[in-house]
């Protein structure tokens, strides 16, 4: 049985981009594999049986145990391997604002990954549909977390403390995906120069630009008008009116 820790995900995912930059950034061995969700072999039944009945990434497999949910495989790392403070926190109060952070994204700013999605991935899996009500809902979801986030920088400089954790990292990917696809323009982070900096200032990290490599080119091509190239017609993507049997 391999010891080294595995790690089941796809660059486009943005709590997979979260997990994967706490691992570099804390330098925890891991294998990486890649798990192609643009065939969708997420959804086979061999896959979900043997890693996540949801078919969904992030997935962390250590030896014959595999969580998944990306806050989870956070708080599994933080606790098996000794790795700085500043990501999870020192205290029980600390850990507790990073679990409050994270709890909140989930329903929240997470969701606004609808206006990514329906902008950019919807024409790739089920073709020219009219996407505008799940665009307007993530858009609606997007900007009402930007005013609660603008907010809850005035305290820090980061989401939970002065230091970055791991709260900050699930945040920021959802945002690089909005960057990486045009869905926030120029007067978005102007009436947000909070998070504008806090943007920034992550952006700056190391690992920050080859993690986000991939989604920007992505963006590229979409914005481009050219679509990813997939074979799927089912998304796993949750809350949305669009079926495969909706007529195109
Ligand atoms: N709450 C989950 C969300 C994971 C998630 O949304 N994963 C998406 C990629 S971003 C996925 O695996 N989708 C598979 C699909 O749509 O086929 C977490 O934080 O890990």
């Amino acid at each position: 049985m391999s010891s080294t820790i595995r790690f089941l995900h796809h660059p486009t995912s943005q709590p997979c981009r979260a997990v994967l930059q706490l691992l570099l950034e804390t330098g925890i061995p891991f294998e990486e594999e890649v798990v192609n969700l643009m065939d969708g072999d997420n959804e086979q039944q061999s896959f979900k049986e043997k890693y996540n009945p949801t078919g969904q990434v992030p997935i962390l497999c250590d030896g014959d145990f595999v969580v998944w949910e990306s806050a989870a495989i956070g708080f599994y790392l933080s606790e098996k391997y000794n790795i700085p403070d500043h990501w999870f926190g020192a205290t029980v109060q600390q850990r507790a604002s990073v679990q409050q952070y994270l709890h909140w994204h989930s329903t929240f700013l997470r969701r606004g990954a609808g206006a990514f999605f329906y902008t950019h991935f919807a024409e790739c899996i089920w073709g020219k549909r009219d996407y505008s009500k799940e665009i307007e809902k993530g858009k609606y979801t997007l900007y009402e977390s930007m005013a609660l986030l603008e907010v809850w920088l005035t305290k820090h400089n980061y989401l939970c403390a002065n230091e970055i954790s791991f709260a900050d990292l699930q945040g920021y990917h959802e945002f690089v995906s909005h960057v990486a696809g045009d869905i926030l323009v120029d007067a978005d982070w102007q009436q947000h120069p909070r998070i504008k900096q806090w943007f920034d200032a992550i952006s700056e990290r190391p690992h920050s630009k080859a993690v986000n490599e991939t989604i920007m080119q992505v963006g590229a091509m979409r914005l481009a008008g050219d679509l990813i190239p997939m074979t799927r017609r089912t998304s796993l993507a949750k809350g949305t009116e669009i079926t495969p049997e909706t007529p195109g």
